[in-house]
């Protein structure tokens, strides 16, 4: 059993990445500042460090003890890196600073978040990790300079990392509320409504839509290949999926009509995103991912449990589960799942669950598939 610092627990993919751990026995410490991260996605058994990653202190102090780190808090938005530069790079690359400088004091892995978006509008497809990267934005560049940090960190204090960058995450959890929401998430929320959908531009461009499980199998195994040679490797299918594909798809497990609703394209897409799974595969291990039907299927199935209008809480009961505030990182707030929300809400609304397969499992086919490997 080993003991994980995981930045970023309370978000889509850290809370699956909890959750795993804490199924095969590992313990889990977190570090977010709930951000966009949600108090419900506190995997029961997991304790909470309200802080922020690029606060040194509070991450050097959150990473006592710890045999190794997970690093996933970051704003994982391109438009914001947009908006606000600083912020963003403040969180995104000088909180990564903050999580190696951190681990190189005893030298404890480090697996981190990078991103397809390092990438940018580099070729030919599919992008390979020898491809040389052109990032298009803010976001793009500073997970390249986390990926050159992490090279300098193995260098000087041999500190051992592994980067991932993923492609585009879909799943249960994934908010699609925010303005920064994946495609996935927003397609599968409005067509399970019967609403129309948005379509940008043609809807012929391309992605490379990875399920949340596949996510969660290569940051597990990523730990194991963490050197100080800062291994990188992409999380993705290798299978391209253009978005009016996708919203046919959606429509069709949804059983509805497809109602398009044609928007201009968004200023400095990339048209085409595609990965190549060969170095992960060969040297990660990784089993074939999951469909993309399948992992619709699921992603509908947990949004259909989490669409009910009634809130599974009245609202008192919510509010006595809302962390005290905090402004600042030096006195992070610490508060365990287990103990501290004893009758957190699985996605089902129901009882507490530790799983979101537990629920899904009796709901649906997709539910079979499982998160945890
Ligand atoms: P998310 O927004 O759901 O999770 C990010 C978490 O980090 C949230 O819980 C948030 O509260 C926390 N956080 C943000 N700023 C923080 C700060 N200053 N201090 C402490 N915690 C902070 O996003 P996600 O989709 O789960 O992304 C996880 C990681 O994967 C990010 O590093 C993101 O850049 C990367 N990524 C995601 C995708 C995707 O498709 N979702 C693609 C490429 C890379
Ligand atoms: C994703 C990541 C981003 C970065 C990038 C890497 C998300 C949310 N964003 O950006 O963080 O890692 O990949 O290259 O995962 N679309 C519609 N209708 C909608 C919403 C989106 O047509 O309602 C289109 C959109 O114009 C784009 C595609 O769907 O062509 C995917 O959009 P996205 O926001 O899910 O992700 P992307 O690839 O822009």
């Amino acid at each position: 059993m080993a003991t994980y610092l995981l930045t970023g627990g309370c978000g889509f993919i850290g809370s699956h990445l909890a959750e795993a751990l804490l199924a095969r026995g590992d313990q889990v410490r977190v570090l977010d500042d709930l951000s966009t991260g949600k108090m419900e996605n506190l995997r029961p058994g997991a304790t909470l460090i309200r802080g922020d990653v690029s606060d040194a202190a509070a991450v050097r102090q959150a990473m006592a003890d710890v045999d190794g780190c997970f690093h996933l808090a970051a704003i994982a938005s391109v438009e914001r890196g947009v908006r606000e530069l600083l912020v963003t790079h403040r969180v995104n690359l000088s909180g990564t600073l903050a999580v190696f400088d951190a681990a190189a004091r005893d030298r404890l892995p480090v697996v981190y978040a990078s991103s397809a978006a390092a990438y940018g509008d580099a070729g030919p497809l599919p992008l390979e990790e020898t491809t040389y990267p052109r990032p298009l934005s803010a976001y793009g560049a500073d997970k390249l300079g986390c990926e050159q940090h992490a090279r300098a960190a193995g260098q000087v204090h041999r500190l051992p990392t592994c980067g991932l960058r993923f492609f585009n995450v879909f799943g249960p959890r994934q908010d699609p509320k925010s303005p920064y929401s994946g495609v996935i998430s927003i397609f599968c929320d409005r067509l399970s409504r019967g609403e129309g959908v948005d379509l940008y531009g043609d809807g012929e461009q391309t992605r490379d839509f990875i399920f949340v499980a596949d996510v969660v199998a290569a940051l597990l195994a990523a730990m194991d290949h963490a050197s100080p040679e800062a291994p990188v490797f992409n999380v993705c299918t290798g299978q391209p999926t253009s978005v009016r594909m996708l919203a046919e798809t959606v429509a069709s497990l949804c059983d509805t009509p497809l109602e398009i609703r044609n928007r201009p394209a968004r200023l400095g897409e990339i048209r085409h995103s595609l990965g190549s799974r060969g170095r992960a595969e060969a040297s990660l291990g990784l089993g074939t991912p999951v469909g993309l039907r399948q992992g619709l299927a699921a992603t509908l199935d947990w949004m259909r449990q989490n669409q009910a209008p009634a809130a599974p809480y009245p609202s008192s009961e919510r509010t006595s589960m809302t962390m005290p505030t905090q402004s600042t990182a030096e006195t992070p707030t610490i508060s365990s799942a287990a103990s501290g929300h004893p009758s957190l809400p699985s996605e089902s609304g129901t009882a507490a669950s530790t799983t979101w397969s537990a629920a899904s499992d009796a709901a649906s086919p997709a539910g079979t598939l499982g998160l945890i490997r």
